[in-house]
């Protein structure tokens, strides 16, 4: 009870921030677009990572209010940026299944496009296996509602579910991120290599866009790049960064 309240008030209080991960082209570097994680900057903690209070805003249900919150403040940065002539494409969004469930999810990402005055294109939300899987036929027409609004929609942690490749047929995605668990190996394990030239061939002849995370060594960089991948995220390039570090990072990576 007594952090479901330090939750809620931190959501009052504007103690929730959140940071930006670039997503470059493998070829040239260019910036195509960031994936926002929350965190919590608080008084005495510091700042604390999603891992330690997004499971419990899930079980309270604060996640609606604190998820609503995220979707607004990325679409208000995209516009931000724009306005201060920083380009950054696309923002994506991870979503939990618990807002996945709320019936006015539509309309409440339609709003907060709406109040930043950005094209839904610029949106993507992030979505996991195992949340598409617990009412697939529901989450089937929520995803077209999404795709009709413009939104794109990425599979998250691809390959780590029960049901990877059913769910290809199932929903319409447009991008899918392989799961830095495929990435840690390369380009060194043959298993590793295996699994993400699969992934990823079968991915660009299904037309998604690939996006891999986890990118930390110059080696899978470029083995990601030579396979076929379409973005590539992770340490190498950038951590999450508060929006204000973003432009110098882009000038950076250039
Ligand atoms: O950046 P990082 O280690 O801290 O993120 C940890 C986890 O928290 C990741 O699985 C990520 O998807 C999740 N996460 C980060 N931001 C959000 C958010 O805004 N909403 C939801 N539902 N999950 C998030
Ligand atoms: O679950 P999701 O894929 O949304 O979460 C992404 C998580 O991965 C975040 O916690 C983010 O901070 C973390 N992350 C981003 N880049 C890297 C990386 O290169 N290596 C590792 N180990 N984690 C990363
Ligand atoms: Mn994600
Ligand atoms: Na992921």
């Amino acid at each position: 009870l007594l952090l479901e309240n330090a939750l809620r008030q931190a959501l009052e209080k504007g103690e929730f921030e959140l940071h930006y991960q670039p997503q470059l082209s493998p070829a040239r570097g260019e910036l195509l677009g960031v994936e926002t994680l929350i965190r919590w900057r608080h008084p005495q903690l510091g700042l604390v990572s999603p891992v330690r209070f997004i499971p419990l805003a899930e079980e309270t249900g604060l996640i609606k209010p604190i998820g609503a919150w995220v979707l607004r403040e990325a679409c208000l940065q995209i516009a931000r940026w724009d306005a201060s002539g920083v380009h950054v494409p696309r923002v994506a969004v991870n979503l939990s299944a618990r807002q996945f469930e709320q019936a006015d999810l539509v309309s409440m990402i339609d709003g907060a496009l709406e109040a930043a005055g950005i094209d839904a294109s610029r949106l993507e939300v992030e979505l996991t296996e195992s949340l598409l899987m617990q009412k697939p036929e529901e989450a089937v027409l929520v995803l077209r509602q999404l795709k009709a609004l413009g939104v794109t929609l990425a599979l998250d942690d691809f390959g780590t579910g029960y049901s990877s490749l059913s769910m290809l047929k199932r929903f319409p995605l447009d991008t899918l991120k392989i799961d830095r668990s495929f990435v840690e190996g390369l380009p060194g394990d043959d298993d590793s290599v295996a699994i993400a030239q699969a992934i990823v061939a079968m991915a660009r002849k299904l037309r998604y866009t690939v996006v891999a995370e986890g990118v930390e060594t110059a080696a899978q960089s470029a083995f990601l790049r030579d396979n076929g991948c379409n973005a590539l995220q992770g340490y190498l390039f950038s951590r999450p960064l508060p929006a204000a570090e973003l432009p110098a990072c882009i000038d950076r990576l250039a």
